[in-house]
């Protein structure tokens, strides 16, 4: 390895107080002693992985980490990423003591209820947290998403002499996420998109939960990094804080590729007997062992005790208040040379939707409804991103290799090539990274990620689906192909038990749209939805237009309304959604001559309606009148919505590959087998 001469802040030497200055060892062994104390306090948590990665994370923060403990949410800050979440009072300890809004009581209340310092890093819990991580590789697959959407938003908002987007994104991980299928999908990525921002740390402690990863984990990763296009920085000694130092140095000097810098470490390091040991990894160290490890670190302070030299040293805010006022200042003076890519630039970052965003949702519904088109709602989804995407310039779309299968692209979108910026990300076959790139995207802000798979494949991407909802991100999941009614390709492509599966995830909304009309709304709000991602259940086979009044397209946003209603009022009720609700139409008509009326409720969005005010639901569904649930998928969850009051068709079952009407016929989706099975389902209930 070259050595090159360390990279520092000159403002920390200025702002350095005159008084004895902590020694880096003793800024590592604060941060091993206040995970220690505070894992002991609380009977459980990771120690090891903090007391491993303490001198990497002393060299980063202090030597090269440009942040604002008091604004955590300067855009231009660096972004640091604990894809080894385990290890999250490394991260406490750090933001802590560099001065974030993190009290010391607040690491004595390690993991308990309602403190700020949970279990695994959460977001929008801790100050300075900028992903949820825990589930081991999305920490890396996000850090990721949050580069390539620095090196995006640079490129499209950065202008000659003004670099008002410039940062770094920061990874730790360990051999846990190396393992993780996902850590290839996203780290290929990145090698192929150039993202030379990004510095990932392994902490190749070769200690994983079962003991040493010996027998399970023999990969060659520096070689596998080089194959995917990393500058791969081997062999550091990770409690060597100037060579993780110089290690750094290197990273940034290479522009061009992402860079991972291999650090030999051992697992909690400091502590006599445990370091080196898969004990280390996540259990307390003990009265005797967290003793013993005071003493051979010479600390001589109470727990949860801070000196002075050492606080001082920690101390960035001095230091990160310089950084961010010399970007104001920079930023000012970019918004006197161009006022509106700085008011551009100010509304993409606050997440504000463009002011005539409302205009061009009205626009398209109006579209929907007068073309009366009886098209694939995948299509209809296209009209919308085509109408959506010229006017709202933060949406980046994207496709796990199925582009023109989801129609998730649009005319003239800008692909994203390696090294170029672009709007429309092809992510290959890579489900899950596509997932958790994408929450990456959004976590940094500026960016409103759409991108598309079949629904059935949503089982590869589902976790970071998950982790979107409990993020709260605005994030858009278009999933077609999305019932036995995708015919040919059979049951391994039929969804069957993923929308009501997906619906069970707090947090996310699913809508699976009837029609070109419902499809415009449920894009609308999606967009809209600032605290949350949503899933598109669309089809792939054509869908009848249904006409609707003023009050009924207004309904729609509801999740749940009456879209078609008998003469004579309701003596039954169809529940359905998506290429459902024809059918339900259809039924109506039959048994309208037979004298018996049914009211069609369409429910595009069952967490939508669940929102609305009981009156409303009560009016849509009132008691008393027998309900049929009918969607093609399985039928568990609508019985929450019949209440006892009818019967529910479904498919509890996997397809069949035949053509998608044969398919349907099977199962017995026809208007007359359904219009018998309400004709049975509601006398035996009436
Ligand atoms: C997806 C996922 N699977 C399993 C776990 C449970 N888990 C937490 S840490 C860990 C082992 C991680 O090993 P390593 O990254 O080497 O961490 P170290 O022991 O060095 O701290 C496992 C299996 C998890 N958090 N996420």
């Amino acid at each position: 390895m070259n050595a090159v001469t360390p990279i520092r802040h000159d403002e920390r030497e200025l702002c350095a107080p005159i008084t004895e200055r902590a020694s880096p060892a003793r800024l590592a062994n604060a941060i091993r002693l206040l995970a220690a104390d505070a894992v002991e306090k609380a009977k459980s948590g990771h120690p090891g992985m903090p007391m491993g990665m303490a001198e990497i994370a002393v060299a980063l923060w202090t030597r090269h980490l440009r942040h604002n403990p008091r604004d955590p949410e300067w855009p231009d800050r660096d972004r640091f990423v604990i894809s080894n979440g385990h290890g999250s009072m490394l991260q406490y300890a750090l933001l802590h003591l560099t001065g974030y809004e993190l009290p010391i009581t607040e690491l004595r209340r390690f993991r308990q209820l309602h403190s700020k310092t949970p279990g695994h890093p959460e977001v929008g819990v801790t100050p300075g947290v900028e992903t949820t991580t825990g589930p081991l590789g999305q920490g890396i697959t996000n850090a990721v998403g949050m580069a390539l959407a620095e090196r995006l938003l640079a490129s499209e908002f950065n202008r000659p002499g003004h670099s008002i987007v410039d940062h770094y994104t920061y990874v730790f991980l360990g051999d846990g996420c190396l393992m993780e299928g996902i850590s290839h999908e996203a780290c290929a990525l990145a090698g192929t998109w150039r993202l030379g921002k990004l510095v990932a740390f392994y902490d190749d402690n070769g200690i994983s939960i079962d003991g040493k990863v010996g027998d399970w984990f023999t990969d060659d990763t520096p070689a596998r990094f080089r194959a995917y296009g990393w500058n791969v920085i081997d062999a550091v000694d990770g409690h060597d804080i100037d060579a993780i130092d110089r290690a750094i140095g290197l990273a940034k000097a290479d522009e061009s590729r992402p860079t991972l810098i291999v650090c030999k470490t051992a697992i909690g390091r400091g502590a006599p007997t445990r370091a080196g040991t898969a004990k280390a990894h996540g259990e307390p160290l003990g009265a005797d062992e967290l003793l013993a490890t005071r003493k051979a670190l010479g600390w001589t302070h109470a727990p949860f005790e801070i000196p002075d030299d050492v606080a001082r040293e920690w101390d960035a805010r001095g230091i990160g208040a310089a950084l961010q006022y010399d970007w104001d200042a920079r930023f000012d003076r970019y918004c006197a040379e161009y006022p509106e890519t700085g008011a551009e630039f100010v509304r993409r970052v606050a997440g504000e939707l463009p002011a005539d965003f409302e205009t061009v949702a009205a626009k398209l519904l109006d579209a929907a409804n007068a073309n009366a088109e009886s098209i694939a709602t995948r299509k209809a989804s296209q009209l919308a991103i085509e109408m959506f995407a010229p006017a709202v310039p933060e949406m980046i779309g994207g496709s796990a290799d199925l582009t023109h299968s989801n129609l998730t692209i649009w005319k003239d979108a800008p692909i994203v090539k390696p090294g170029a910026s672009g709007r429309y990300i092809s992510y290959g076959v890579r489900e899950f990274g596509m997932a958790a790139v994408m929450n990456g995207l959004a976590l940094h802000g500026g960016f409103i990620p759409f991108g598309g798979t079949f629904l059935t494949f949503s089982d590869y991407s589902r976790n970071a689906i998950r982790m979107a909802a409990l993020m709260k991100l605005r994030v858009i999941h278009v999933l077609t192909h999305d019932s036995v009614g995708l015919g040919e390709d059979g049951p391994t492509h039929q969804a069957v038990e993923h929308t009501s599966s997906l619906r069970l995830v707090p947090n996310l909304d699913v809508w699976r749209p009837c029609d070109a009309v419902e499809t415009a709304v449920a894009w609308k709000v999606a967009l809209e939805r600032r605290h949350g991602p949503t899933a598109l259940i669309l089809s792939r086979q054509n869908l009848p237009f249904v006409p609707r009044n003023e009050a009924q397209l207004v309904a729609i946003e509801r999740g749940g309304y009456v879209l078609s209603e008998p003469d004579g009022g309701p003596h039954r009720i169809i529940i359905a959604t998506g290429s459902e609700v024809g059918l339900a139409l259809a039924v109506q008509q039959l048994l309208a001559a037979e004298g018996i009326g049914v009211r069609v409720v369409s429910m595009p969005s069952t967490s939508a309606f669940d929102r609305q005010p009981q009156d409303y639901r009560d009016d849509v569904l009132p008691s008393g009148v027998p309900k049929i649930a009918l969607e093609a998928g399985a039928s568990a969850l609508w019985w929450k919505y019949v209440r006892g009051e009818g019967c529910v068709i479904g498919i509890d079952r996997f397809g069949e590959s035949a053509p998608g009407p044969q398919v349907f016929e099977f199962f017995g989706f026809t208007p007359e087998h359904i219009a018998e099975v309400v004709r049975r389902c509601s006398t035996s209930v009436a």
